[in-house]
């Protein structure tokens, strides 16, 4: 007989299991499988624990995700200790946003996080949404706002501090030499997208920290359309330079690169946002305006794994808090930058930190 035959003879013998098999597999893929069952006779385990982390976007080029992942990482790893019970996965959503809700739905059906952690101001509604259909799931989202669902919490940041040290720096650069008949200071701002805090805080408090440098300052203010697009990044800022700005903001993901590139080739600078970023392009990077989103990750994950975190609050950090910051402390700052015009950004810190100049948001 030859196999495919005996395979076939064979079929409705092992038919059941097979379709056995599939419906565990089923209820196990949807969460019905009970993961632990106390009081049902099953021997003590200790609880496995999941995390899922979902990046909306790519984790390259965008360090503000790399931190978020890195955080939560940290504070597993402490507490796992020894023994490896919970665990932490990685999620790439993607830059298709209309998809981020139906892969989050996915994560929370899937029943098998405890927590969804995320980042950015659009995930709010998308994980109020979710909480709806699923109430046992809970959120833990950096970089965006919203108060009194109990399953969410949220944390973000003075992004109007943040942003007013960036516009600071970059008028003080772009002013610096101005010849005597004094034009006016020209700075830009490229954007990966527009989006409510980007409209209504980042660049209102760029262009408010430039003009305590010159009143008369104008912001040249461009939108990329994605988070990606190094090549039209480089566009936009060539022509942006073409066009009289001499230092520029850049925030977006990873067109940043072309952004840098461009100044670089035409003697522009940048200013770097969310992390250290002297280092990409010594020289031509003279600023960097930066949120401590590893260390907010870090501690918001073990507040969660002690059972602290308090769901419903939505929690704003800033400068005076440690999480809004301007590196100064680099040797490619002091190299690039005077000494005069690092005294004068050093004071604005300085009146920022010890509340003299209030920055609310
Ligand atoms: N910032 C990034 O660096 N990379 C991204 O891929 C990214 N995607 C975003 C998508 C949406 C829908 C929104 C509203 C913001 C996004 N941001 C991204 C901006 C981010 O939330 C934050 O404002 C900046 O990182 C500045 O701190």
């Amino acid at each position: 007989m030859k196999p495919q035959n005996r395979t076939l003879r064979a079929l409705p013998r092992i038919m059941p299991a097979f379709f056995l098999l599939l419906a565990l597999s089923c209820m196990q893929a949807f969460g019905l499988g009970s993961k632990e069952a106390p009081g049902q006779g099953a021997p003590a385990l200790t609880p496995q624990r999941s995390i899922a982390v979902f990046i909306p976007g790519a984790m390259s080029g965008s360090p503000i995700y790399e931190m978020l992942a890195q955080g939560v990482k940290q504070a597993v790893a402490e507490k796992n200790g020894a023994q490896a019970t919970l665990t932490v996965t990685v999620i790439e959503g993607g830059f298709n946003q209309a998809e981020w809700e139906g892969r989050i739905t996915a994560l929370a059906a899937s029943g098998t996080y405890d927590l969804i952690v995320s980042s950015n101001p659009s995930l709010p509604a998308i994980a109020a949404s979710v909480s709806s259909k699923f109430p046992k799931q809970r959120f833990l989202l950096l970089d965006g706002a919203l108060e009194g669902n109990p399953q969410i919490y949220t944390l973000r940041y003075n992004q109007r501090e943040q942003a007013y040290m960036a516009g600071h720096i970059a008028a003080l650069v772009a002013g610096e030499g101005a010849t005597e008949a004094r034009a006016a200071v020209r700075i830009g701002l490229v954007a990966g997208q527009e989006y409510p805090a980007m409209n209504e805080v980042i660049l209102p408090a760029y262009r408010e920290g430039a003009r305590q440098v010159d009143p008369q300052a104008t912001v040249d203010f461009r939108v990329l359309g994605n988070w990606f697009d190094a090549g039209k990044g480089a566009e936009l800022a060539a022509d942006m330079i073409r066009g009289g700005a001499k230092v520029i903001l850049t925030i977006a993901g990873s067109a940043n690169e072309g952004v840098v590139q461009a100044a670089a080739e035409a003697g522009a600078k940048v200013v770097w946002f969310d992390i250290n970023g002297y280092g990409i392009r010594p020289g031509t990077v003279v600023g960097s305006s930066v949120v401590y989103q590893d260390k907010a990750a870090y501690e918001q994950t073990l507040r969660f794994l002690e059972g602290t975190l308090p769901f419903g609050k939505a929690e704003l950090l800033g400068v005076a808090e440690g999480y809004v910051d301007f590196i100064e402390a680099d040797p490619d700052y002091r190299a690039s930058v005077s000494a005069p015009i690092r005294e004068k950004q050093r004071v604005l810190i300085e009146q920022i930190r010890s509340g003299a100049l209030r920055l609310e948001e």
